[in-house]
């Protein structure tokens, strides 16, 4: 099965929130955890799933995925997860890890950032009487130091940088745009920045450092999308500070409760055979002999977690990452649209994440380059329609490549 992906999600937040717990759930890859702030030093670069309704229900068949899998008419699509050092107040001034490990981040599409919603540590990741911190705060300060390190991208060489676009007379939305390169954000969003900042009467000899700060507060949003995984839902000082949470934040981020340490040992025990589990469901059924111990953390997750959110939130929060805040597609595409299978007679065999607003054409050049070259058109195979080379793609879509010679 190959396990790459073209998604990639970083995890941020303070030390001892529950960062790797989360990597580890959902690659069910080993990496080190602890009840102390700084545990991860490394990064941790692995690859978990996004989940959705697959369409082998919908045309009635039976599936043979290729890449990754389906689990009762859900479809397991790849996304890369980086799971980097805690960050704490001032980490750009170089306290705790400093700041430079973000550099991981680089090329990240999107940040899921983990707060600890039962209040249990305080704001430099030490265990504190659980309660006792307000998780409000994490948000803000993280901000800040996601900002400092763009910031700091940006203002090494910013006046010499502002010369020569001055001394040109180049756009200065496409020489930020190339020097923000590596960064993983398209030029239409470095020029919406620039105007949401109300730079582009400015020249850029003359930004000051304010105004640097306001374009990348603006370029923050926009090239690092950031959803709030409100984890340790387990405990109960959580349940109020979600709520709050949700209702401080809700003009900014969307908040998913999560239980990381839950969904951990429900996939370990299903992996295990222990249990029946399909990561994001909202129960698991007892398969295998238990001894007391088990039966007994198996239960706490039902009763403290299941029952009360929903499911554990591991697989919503990746979920609303993929499919919410970047708006990523689902697309299967086959060669024969009458058996819906590949030349080797395959059915559903693969299936995309593809970018908001990918054509037929960007599918058959992801395909292959070939496949790319010879686009002719492409058929919605559920309709039976005609697809142009540029109309958007939609979710769940099964498309076949028509290709001239
Ligand atoms: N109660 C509870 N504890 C959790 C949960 N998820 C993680 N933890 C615990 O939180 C502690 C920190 O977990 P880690 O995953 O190492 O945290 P981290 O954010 O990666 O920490 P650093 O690498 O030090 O920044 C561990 O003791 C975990 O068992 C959860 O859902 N509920
Ligand atoms: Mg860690």
């Amino acid at each position: 099965m190959p396990r790459r992906s073209g998604v990639q999600v970083g995890i941020v937040g303070k030390p001892n929130t529950g960062k790797t717990t989360l990597f580890a759930a959902a690659t069910l890859q080993e990496a080190k955890i602890a009840p102390y702030p700084f545990t991860t030093v490394e990064p941790n670069v692995g690859i978990g799933d996004v989940r959705f309704k697959c369409v082998c229900k919908y045309f009635g068949v039976k599936d043979e995925p290729v890449n990754y899998f389906c689990l009762d008419g859900w479809r397991f699509a790849p996304v890369e997860l980086i799971d980097v050092a805690g960050l704490v107040p001032d980490a750009w001034r170089g306290r705790g890890l400093g700041n430079r490990f973000l550099d991981h981040l680089r090329r990240a599409d999107a940040l899921i950032h983990v707060v600890d919603a039962s209040g249990s540590t305080d704001i430099e990741g030490r265990p504190v009487e659980p309660g006792s911190h307000d998780p409000l705060k994490d948000v803000e300060f993280l901000e800040r130091e996601v900002d400092m390190w763009l910031y700091g991208i940006l203002r090494r060489d910013w006046n010499r940088f502002a010369l020569s676009v001055e001394a040109t007379g180049a756009k200065i939305e496409e020489e930020l745009y190339k020097r923000l390169s590596g960064l993983e954000v398209e030029e239409a969003a470095v020029a919406e920045a620039i105007d949401a900042a109300g730079l582009y009467a400015k020249r850029p000899t003359l930004w000051s450092d304010e105004d640097i700060m306001s374009f990348v507060r603006e370029l923050r949003i926009r090239a690092k999308p950031m959803v709030i995984a409100a984890n340790k839902v387990d405990l109960p000082p959580a349940r109020r500070n979600v709520e709050r949470l949700r209702e401080r934040l809700k003009e900014r981020y969307l908040v998913v409760p999560m239980s990381a340490e839950a969904e951990l040992a429900l996939r370990r025990a299903s992996a295990a055979g222990l249990i029946r589990y399909v990561p994001g469901d909202d129960d698991f059924e007892v398969v295998g002999r238990l001894t007391e111990r088990q039966e007994r953390a198996l239960e706490y997750i039902r009763t403290r977690v299941l029952k009360v959110w929903g499911s554990t939130g591991v697989q919503e929060v990746i979920n609303t990452v993929v499919f919410d805040l970047l708006r990523y597609v689902a697309v299967f595409p086959v060669a024969d649209e009458y058996k819906l299978s590949d030349h080797k007679g395959r059915v559903l065999p693969e299936v995309y994440l593809m970018k908001h607003g990918s054509t037929p054409r960007d599918l058959a050049y992801t395909i292959h380059t070939e496949l790319g070259e010879k686009f002719i058109a492409a058929i919605d195979v559920k309709t039976r329609r005609r697809l142009s080379a540029t109309t958007p793609l939609e979710h769940r879509s099964v498309v076949k490549i028509v290709t001239g010679r």
